[in-house]
């Protein structure tokens, strides 16, 4: 039987970091290992860098999971026949929700014979959790972008708060209580996915023997075992449903780019981490200037001499590497993932300036490059301003 773990959690919240974290940590103990990414779009920097990494990986584009589920089923059925692995997880795009009843249900109703789908677990960035909070604090309305944040904890089997390294243990102690009141029915761990620890404790919690989970799919924390299989979860749970207009108009300020272009040194060699730096900081402060929000903006460029990756987590923050090559190249293979809260338009103006002002600042050209953002139909005309995780 095959173990399907479901991450689940907001744009940048260490979802990838935490997969590929956890699935060396797995390997090291002789489980065989898959990891599957999910997007609207293709060209993804999240398969870049798990392939960096590991052997197992796909890649499921084209849209949501929910309706990518027969593919899913597909992959899954085939890494079990062909014992590519017995643990699969499972990346959702980060603006996604709903997937408690759109995914795991009906892999556990429908697939319980052939997979153990572990709870679904929400990856909870402290920070972003703490602007969202603020924002509520002061009373100011609940932009939609943060009553998805909500859905996405309101449906979660596991909390899994990351990123403890930047909140320290008192902090983190306080967060887990909070959660564990707000959320009484669900699971709530905490642990960093780049320095590792606590990441034990949630690889466990995944992978423990809990022969009942797939006897009953109503055998679920927090509900009354008994109820007929269709019966809805979160009604059970006396929560109201999701609103799917609200849903809809999230996702839809989001402008959503995924591009990829090849970088050449304009002299002998090029900074490729360094180009990457400038294309980042130049989107991080056109965002704070301009008041755009930044879920998530993320580069790769793979190069003769490794992987060069860095993220920008929020507005005006700084980008952060995460890989690096060993030395100046010749050439690289771009793939910049953009998610901001602006007008699409708005974002592929921005990331050309962005990757001109990188080009002239290292001696290199890029070629190909045509952005082109999206967003999905359901369309909204003012993006509403968001509060900094600062
Ligand atoms: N300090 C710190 N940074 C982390 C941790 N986990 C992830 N990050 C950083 O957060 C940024 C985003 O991480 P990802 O793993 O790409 O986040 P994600 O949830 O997969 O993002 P999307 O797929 O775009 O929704 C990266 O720069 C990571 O290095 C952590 O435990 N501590
Ligand atoms: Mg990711």
């Amino acid at each position: 039987m095959i173990t399907l773990v479901p991450l689940s959690g907001f744009l940048g919240s260490g979802k990838t970091t935490t997969l590929i974290s956890a699935a060396i940590a797995m390997q090291r103990t002789g489980r065989r290992v898959a990891v599957v990414t999910n997007d609207p779009g293709a060209g993804l920097v999240d398969t870049n860098l798990a392939r960096g990494g590991l052997d197992e990986v796909a890649e499921l584009a084209g849209g949501c999971l929910c309706r990518r589920l027969p593919d899913l089923a597909a992959l899954l059925a085939d890494a079990d026949t062909a014992k590519k692995a017995d643990v699969v997880l499972v990346e959702a795009s980060g603006s996604c929700a709903d997937l408690r009843n759109t995914v795991v249900r009906p892999l556990r109703d429908r697939y319980r014979d052939r997979v153990t789908v572990a709870p679904l677990t929400a990856v909870v960035d402290p920070l972003r959790l703490a602007a969202f909070t603020r924002a509520a604090e002061r009373c100011e309305p609940e932009p939609d972008l943060g009553y998805l944040f909500g859905r996405q904890l309101v449906e979660a089997e596991l909390l899994a708060i990351n990123k403890t390294d930047l909140i320290g243990d008192e902090r983190t102690a306080k967060l887990e209580a909070r959660l564990a009141a707000d959320y009484p029915t669900s699971a709530v761990l905490s642990y960093s996915a780049t320095t590792g620890a606590g990441l034990e404790a949630l690889v466990r919690f995944w992978t423990r023997p809990n022969p009942a989970a797939n006897e009953h799919p109503n055998n679920e924390p927090g509900v009354p075992a008994g109820l007929g299989p269709h019966a809805d979860v979160r009604a059970v749970r006396g929560e109201p449903k999701l609103d799917f207009t609200r849903y809809a108009d999230a996702e839809s300020q989001v402008a959503w780019l995924n591009e990829a272009f090849r970088v050449t040194a304009s002299g002998p060699a090029f900074d490729a981490l360094a180009w990457g730096r400038t294309v980042l900081r130049y989107l991080s402060d056109w965002s704070a200037a301009a008041g755009y929000y930044i879920g998530h903006i993320k580069l790769a460029v793979r190069t003769p001499a490794g992987l060069a990756k860095l993220s920008v987590t929020d507005t005006g923050a700084p980008p952060l590497a995460d890989r690096a090559p060993a030395r100046p190249v010749e050439y690289g293979y771009a793939t910049l993932n953009a998610r901001v809260v602006c007008p699409p338009s708005t974002l592929d103006d921005a990331v050309r300036e962005a990757i001109a002002a990188a080009d002239k600042a290292h001696r290199a050209t890029s070629h190909g490059a045509r952005p082109s953002s999206f967003r999905s139909a359901h369309r909204r005309h003012q993006p509403q301003r968001l509060a900094a995780t600062g």
